[in-house]
């Protein structure tokens, strides 16, 4: 019986195992583990950290179940009737001690963890010798089932792909046209939440050029799966030429055209060269109504999964 239940303790790190051996593989689907900019670098570290630290606890209270077990067992050769007393009521010595390292755990891990929480409500600092860059101001919209970025900066807009210079933060504005979604390009950082009628920050940075895979990390329908997007992260540069080709050649966002983007349902990638904040802001409470109001009967109706496929074709 207790072999058995010794086996079942072994199962149970089968998962951590796991993790550890696949991350040493450098698989392309873990890029949390990859990190290519200094905020996801911030969120690795703790990730580490806090593994390390919890692995650590892990290694003490196997050692004492391994020493009680051994020093305990019944068929131990020598063992007095009076080796065992459980009667610890009382004993100052051992309650101190189970009640201050707990405490000690916790500080030590909330210290680093709540640090880090709040370091990423601001911009990422400059590597040092680097000078400040202000952030570029980016405004990530989200619509079933697909995503708008608009740079007031450069007066374009883009659907469903984003280009960031690299080395400097990326200020995004995360807003929602109608349901709740989430932003996460996990090459760069963790999540955040985009709502309608508000607007949410997120700081992310790239160091490295490449091109890193973004979506909608929260669950909202059928269209769920194919909320992706692909993030080009390139020199300053070629950033400026990207967006100077957008703004001159480019077609313009009209009212109209942005309104038959809205309705829901997919879209291929598109460039624009001015931004749809020129006609509805969907973090105001004005404009937070403005998609469900218009679109009122095609929210009611069940969208089909064709749809899907359609948008699974230019991925
Ligand atoms: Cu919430």
């Amino acid at each position: 019986m207790k072999a058995k239940h010794l086996r079942n303790r072994w199962l149970g790190l089968l998962p951590l195992g796991l993790i550890l051996f696949l991350s040493g593989c450098g698989q392309l689907e873990m890029t949390v583990l990859d990190p290519k900019g200094p905020v996801a670098q911030s969120q690795y570290d703790l990730i580490v950290y806090s593994l390390w630290f919890m692995l650590g606890i892990i290694v003490v209270v196997f050692a004492l179940f391994a020493y009680m077990l051994i020093k305990y067992r019944e068929n131990r050769p020598g063992r007095k009737e009076s080796d065992y007393d459980p009667n610890l009521h009382g004993n100052t010595t051992i309650e101190v001690i189970w009640t201050i390292i707990p405490i000690i755990i916790v500080v030590l891990l909330s210290i680093p963890t709540v640090t880090t929480l709040f370091d990423l409500e601001k911009p990422p600092e400059p590597a040092a010798g680097e000078e400040v860059k202000e952030p570029l101001v980016v405004y990530a919209t989200t619509a079933d089932w697909k995503w708008f970025f608009s740079y007031p900066e450069q007066d374009i807009e883009t659907v469903n792909y984003l280009h960031i210079p690299t080395d400097r933060p990326i200020e995004f504005r995360l807003s929602s046209a109608d349901s709740m979604s989430a932003l996460w390009i996990p090459a760069l950082g963790g999540q955040k939440y985009n709502m309608a009628g508000m607007m949410t920050k997120l700081y992310l940075q790239a160091d490295e050029e490449g091109v890193y895979d973004g979506r909608n990390s929260n669950f909202n329908g059928e269209g769920f799966a194919a909320q992706t997007f692909k993030v080009y992260a390139e020199n300053e540069e070629e950033f400026n030429t990207w967006a100077d080709e957008i703004k001159n050649e480019a077609p313009e966002l009209t009212a109209d055209r942005y309104d038959e983007l809205l309705a829901p349902g997919m879209t291929d990638v598109q460039s624009y060269s001015n931004t749809h904040l020129d006609y509805v802001k969907h973090h105001t409470r004005e404009g937070m109504g403005y998609v469900v109001e218009k679109y009122r009967e095609q929210f009611k109706e069940k969208l089909h999964l064709y749809e899907i496929d359609k948008q699974e074709s230019f991925q």
